[in-house]
């Protein structure tokens, strides 16, 4: 298939071709990133086996080569081992015994991850890791000390609802009740929670704020009908002021720089996908917007246009005051990318969160990422990572379309929180699903994805995860019943085999704001409630506790970030897996169900890192509910 007929199948599979206008004027898809093709990598691998014990010869046997279970490999005494070394592609799983003085095939003895042999036996187990995964570009870096993005452990300030830092700017819409109004948090509150070292006791290293833009004091309805307030920052009307509500822009500055010197990176949500009605932009330029109708109706997404139709999508107003960008204006789309510049340059932000992906031309996102690799990071010497929602659980191909070295670095992993929800929380289906997802999720997309369970705009997770647990809430509920924090363990321990496998596996964890304590809430405006600081319970305390311990965790082993993650076991309530960058190795063992039980693959002596004991594998007991992060010693 030719470059062009391989890029035009590409876009009909995504977008339909039912309107092509939108699609010849935007969209103009580039070809796979070549950083994803595997690279064919070998590397040695390295065996060894004790001296001692009346052995005089050690041979090495396996799938190393194809005549490696007949012919061995002789193994030399290297220091206290008998050692032997063989070439293999980088990811290949080789399985192996060694044969001692000619004639005793036994398993290595050092290694807790074995197999059946399909004879009655076992043999060892071992994952050729030649360094880095090869689906996973190396981040483009413009100094040798660069931020590494992989490392990033990511913390959504919700800046309204967070900390009331300076009451002096607080200030309510008149008739919008509490939960949809400002609730006083603001950019000291952020810095003063930063300063008491809050954001670092959780091994956070980068912070994502709301919207900082002017949003105005007036009610607008939600879609339950009920009046809102932009607490959220997404009704952008002034695209250059910040919300005063927040403080001003040498208050957001102080907090860039105050984090900066924490080593804590700072991005910013940007809403580039509308503004609201009052911005003066509107009346200033209307051939920059969509007009609101279409065909005769008005083009309301969800009401008069689709959400998911691949032209409707993009031109569709989210509410009747929330003029929708129209970028296939040149002029427009240049203001509105020279805003975002603009916002990067006068605060000295590390990165964005891109609201709403899917609803925008894909010009505006080749032009940002155009000018913040030929503006802003020959300045910085430091990576600008990009991170777009789109709300999409059931087709990666959505997400992976805006991911590439020339548009988003990556996007908020919606298909696979699906999957964590409904395999460690709800416990519907088994383990081997979650294993059959991975197999192709690991390297589906050519970038740096980030990882989630829970956010803003979903049912807080701790419900989720409760002995019943909820799929949804009903209408009204947010506001004339909202749950109340659940007042037994389960539901926290659950979170904790939940979060335990984000913080050992690849892609930027992110934590929402108050998911560390099991903050209970149902959807919007319920899922935002002011942060609880004081009064935590034994069971809040507990999770917090072990987020504390797998930020730690993961930032002391780079091969939960950029390791290649290898499958060791797999039940129906049980998973474990190891992930390697060839300098270090780690064990994860987790059990979502209500009954102990035991898993395999471990090493013989390891130590599990989240209670700081000795653990003898291979097979480690697993309580109801937990996990183990081991390395071997
Ligand atoms: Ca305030
Ligand atoms: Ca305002
Ligand atoms: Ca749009």
């Amino acid at each position: 298939m030719s470059r062009s007929l391989a890029a035009l199948a590409l876009a009909s599979t995504l977008f339909g071709c039912s309107d092509r206008r939108l699609l010849d004027e935007t969209l103009s898809p580039s070809e796979p990133d070549p950083s994803c093709v595997p690279s064919g990598t070998t590397c040695p691998v390295v065996f060894r086996y004790p001296l001692g014990g009346g052995v005089t010869s050690v041979e090495l046997r396996g799938d190393f080569a194809p005549d490696g279970w007949t012919k061995g490999v002789p193994m030399l005494i290297e220091g206290s081992h008998f050692q032997a070394e063989v070439q293999a592609l980088d990811g290949a799983k080789i399985r192996y015994k060694f044969v001692l003085n000619g004639k005793d095939w036994v398993k290595d003895p050092k290694n807790g991850w074995s197999e059946p042999d399909g004879v009655g036996a076992e043999n060892s187990v071992v994952v050729a890791a030649c360094g880095f995964e090869t689906c996973v570009p190396e981040p483009p870096t413009l100094n040798p000390d660069a931020f590494d993005w992989r490392s990033a452990i990511l913390y959504f300030v919700f800046v309204d609802r967070f900390q009331n830092g300076d009451p002096s700017n607080d200030g309510a819409v008149p008739g919008v009740a509490g939960p949809a109004n400002y609730q006083g948090g603001d950019w000291r509150g952020v810095i003063d929670k930063l300063e008491e070292g809050y954001f670092e006791s959780l091994g956070v290293n980068a912070l994502w704020l709301t919207v900082p833009q002017d949003n105005p004091s007036v009610p607008g309805a939600g879609s339950d009908g009920r009046p809102y307030s932009g607490y959220h920052g997404y009704w952008v009307s002034d695209l250059d002021r910040p919300e005063e509500h927040f403080g001003t822009l040498d208050t957001l500055k102080e907090l860039v720089d105050k984090a900066h010197a924490r080593g804590i990176k700072v991005l910013l949500d940007y809403a580039m996908n509308h503004v609201h009605e009052k911005n003066p932009i509107v009346a200033e330029h209307p051939d920059w917007f969509w007009p609101l109708s279409y065909d005769g109706h008005s083009c309301v997404c969800g009401d008069g246009c689709d959400w998911n139709d691949s032209y409707q999508q993009r031109r569709c107003w989210f509410t009747s005051y929330l003029p929708d960008w129209n970028f296939t204006n040149p002029a427009a789309r240049a203001y509105s990318v020279d805003n975002a510049v603009a916002w990067i340059e006068k605060t000295g932000i590390d990165g964005f969160r891109l609201d709403a992906v899917k609803h925008i031309e894909l010009e505006w996102l080749l032009d940002l990422r155009k000018r913040v690799a030929s503006e802003i990071e020959p300045k910085t010497g430091e990576h600008f990572y990009m991170v777009g929602e789109t709300f999409e659980s059931g087709n990666r191909d959505v997400l992976k379309f805006y991911v590439g070295s020339d548009r988003l670095d990556g996007q908020f992993d919606f298909p696979l929180r699906a999957v964590l929800a409904e395999k460690l929380l709800r416990r519907t289906g088994t383990m081997h699903d979650l294993d059959g997802f991975l197999a192709s999720n690991d390297s589906y997309y050519p970038g740096l994805m980030s990882t989630f369970i829970g956010n803003h705009d979903i049912l807080r997770t701790v419900h989720v995860a409760e002995d019943q647990p909820w799929d949804a809430w009903a209408p009204g509920q947010p506001w004339d019943a909202p749950p109340s924090l659940p007042k037994y363990a389960a539901p926290f321990e659950r979170l904790g085999v939940a979060y335990t496998f984000l913080f050992t596996t690849k892609g930027v964890p992110l934590l929402y704001y108050g998911d560390e304590i099991g903050l209970p809430g149902a959807g919007d405006p319920d899922n935002r409630r002011f942060m609880q600081w004081e009064g935590l319970d034994a069971n809040q305390l507990a999770l917090r506790g072990l987020l504390e311990k797998l930020g730690k965790i993961r930032r002391d082993h780079s091969a939960l970030w950029r390791g290649v993650r290898s499958t060791l076991e797999v039940s129906n309530d049980t998973y474990a897996y190891v992930m390697s960058d060839g300098a270090d190795t780690v064990y994860v063992a987790l059990n979502r169900g209500d009954a102990s039980a035991s898993i395999a693959g471990m090493p013989k002596s390891g130590r599990d890192l989240l209670r700081d004991v000795l653990v003898e594998g291979p097979s480690v007991s697993m309580p109801p509910r937990s996990a183990r992060v081991i390395v071997a010693e």
